[in-house]
């Protein structure tokens, strides 16, 4: 079963899909809607000083097939309700970091204030037979905003973040509030399996539901399902991308430079979920422990800019930026510095021919959704000569990509120890495993996570939802 309807996407930000974005997210949806045309509505990532909290100003214009509706932020919502609750309770919560959590009691007033005012603005471009797919953390409650304005149509949220276990949810003050908004959509899809065993078990332990079908749970008078849909990536896209000639070219200066090296390289936004400053300290263990190494081993890292004015962002980047001089002061020769550290977005034509030189791809992340650097780092290998992908058991691409040589982020010894066996492993197992892999990336690519998500929506028990509102 699929939809006749229109597509309505609603994320945080929104991005022209006929242009290269830098995030995860942005990348994933602008595939999606690109495909079926659309409404994408959301944040237009401005901020205006002089706007009243609780107003902004809504813009709208075709990008192809495309309409991009947007608003803009007055400062104080900006603060309370992205840098605030947004990104400084629910991103450090869901990823396991209670400690760097700040309960602060106004965010979450910001928080429900923007969600309010994305439902005002977006319920009068919305069409009867629409199908309304919500994404990710910023927007929990939006559907309970627009169940309470009389929207009617059918509505997904898909969370790209990890859901923690009820214990870790327990802390946010507002868990319960929050998880019962969850209630107002027809279908909530999370990245795993493990987020969907602790939906399991919040809703059955802390909300009192009741399971009327597998993973499917009727309370506050609504009933809701749940299911697991691991996000992929655009593989032809990216393929297509990596064959350019512009990217080709990258490719081959880069292999002529670093021709007496092995390259290791980690791409990731600068952030505490994503284990940077840990993989450092392994691969300074590498170091190390294995003298072989030296002169040659290389770490290339790629950390883009993101959440500045968190201070936790701050207090990450000084971090690494000392283990890195204290790596290369350490180990460096004149003609070898073994960490490369850029605190800069590279252009995404380069990541493929960046992935395609490193003879191991770095994704420890101490927490994350999916990732989908595993992803493209895989695809962008050659087949007859592949890098090999070192993961984290914590990163929600794990529970697919068991064929990468799986690490703890946490055990620097270990995680050592992988990098070293990367380094060396022999052709043929290489080959073996990036086989498995990259099958694997292939079948479950964007367009299927979509057509899956959609389709599990459009299969939702109608009349059961409208018994209960
Ligand atoms: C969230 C979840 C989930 C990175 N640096 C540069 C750059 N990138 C691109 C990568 C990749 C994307 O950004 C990052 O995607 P991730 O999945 O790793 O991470 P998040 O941004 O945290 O995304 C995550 C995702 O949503 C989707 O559901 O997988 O778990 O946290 O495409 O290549 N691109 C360019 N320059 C960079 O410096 N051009």
């Amino acid at each position: 079963m699929q939809f006749s309807g229109r597509l309505v996407v609603v994320s945080n930000r929104v991005a022209d899909p006929r242009k290269p974005a830098a995030g995860g997210l942005a990348v994933a949806l602008g595939e999606a809607l690109a495909q079926s045309g659309g409404l994408w509505f959301g944040w237009s990532g401005a901020i205006d000083e002089a706007g009243a909290p609780g107003e902004g100003r809504l813009q709208t214009r075709q990008a192809g097939r495309v309409t991009l509706a947007t608003v803009d932020l007055a400062r104080q919502d900006h603060d309370s309700y992205y840098l605030g609750y947004s990104n400084s309770v629910l991103w450090p919560v869901f990823h396991c970091r209670l400690d760097l959590a700040n309960f602060e009691t106004g965010d979450i007033a910001g928080y429900r204030r923007v969600n309010r005012m994305m439902a005002r603005k977006l319920l009068p471009l919305l069409r009867d037979d629409d199908v309304i797919w919500i994404h990710d953390y910023h927007l929990i409650p939006l559907a309970a905003e627009l169940r309470a304005l009389g929207c009617r149509q059918r509505m997904g949220f898909f969370l790209h973040i990890p859901l923690p276990p009820p214990v870790i949810l327990a802390a946010i003050p507002q868990h319960q509030w929050l998880m019962r908004s969850l209630f107002a959509y027809d279908l909530v899809g999370l990245q795993s399996e493990a987020d969907l065993s602790h939906f399991d078990r919040y809703v059955q332990a802390e909300a009192d539901a009741k399971p009327v079908a597998e993973h499917q749970y009727r309370a506050f008078g609504a009933t809701v399902r749940a299911q697991a849909f691991p996000i992929g990536i655009d593989v032809a896209e990216f393929e297509r991308l990596g064959k350019a000639p512009e990217a080709v070219e990258i490719y081959e200066n880069m292999r002529e430079e670093y021709a007496r090296r092995r390259l290791l390289l980690g791409i990731d936004r600068l952030d505490y979920s994503k284990g940077i400053p840990q993989r450092v300290r392994a691969f300074r263990s590498m170091l190390s422990r294995y003298p072989d190494t030296h002169s040659d081993a290389t770490l290339i890292m790629i950390a883009s800019p993101s959440r500045d004015s968190v201070h936790a962002y701050a207090d990450l980047r000084q971090e690494l930026e000392g283990l890195c001089g204290a790596t290369n002061g350490d180990y460096g020769e004149l003609d070898w510095m073994p960490v490369r550290y850029i605190h800069r977005t590279v252009a995404r034509k380069r990541v493929p021919g960046l992935c395609r030189v490193a003879r191991v791809g770095l994704v420890t992340p101490l927490r994350d959704g999916m990732n989908l650097v595993a992803k493209e780092y895989v695809v962008a290998q050659n087949p007859e000569d592949p890098g090999v992908l070192v993961l984290s058991r914590f990163a929600g691409a794990a529970e697919q990509l068991k064929d990468a040589l799986l690490v703890n982020p946490y055990d620097t010894e270990g995680m050592a120890d992988a990098m070293y066996r990367a380094l060396n492993m022999p052709l043929e197992e290489r080959q073996r495993r990036h086989r498995a892999l990259l099958a694997n990336v292939c079948e479950f690519d964007v367009h299927w996570w979509r057509g899956r998500f959609l389709q599990a929506l459009a299969e939702t028990n109608a009349d059961a939802d409208e018994a209960a509102r």
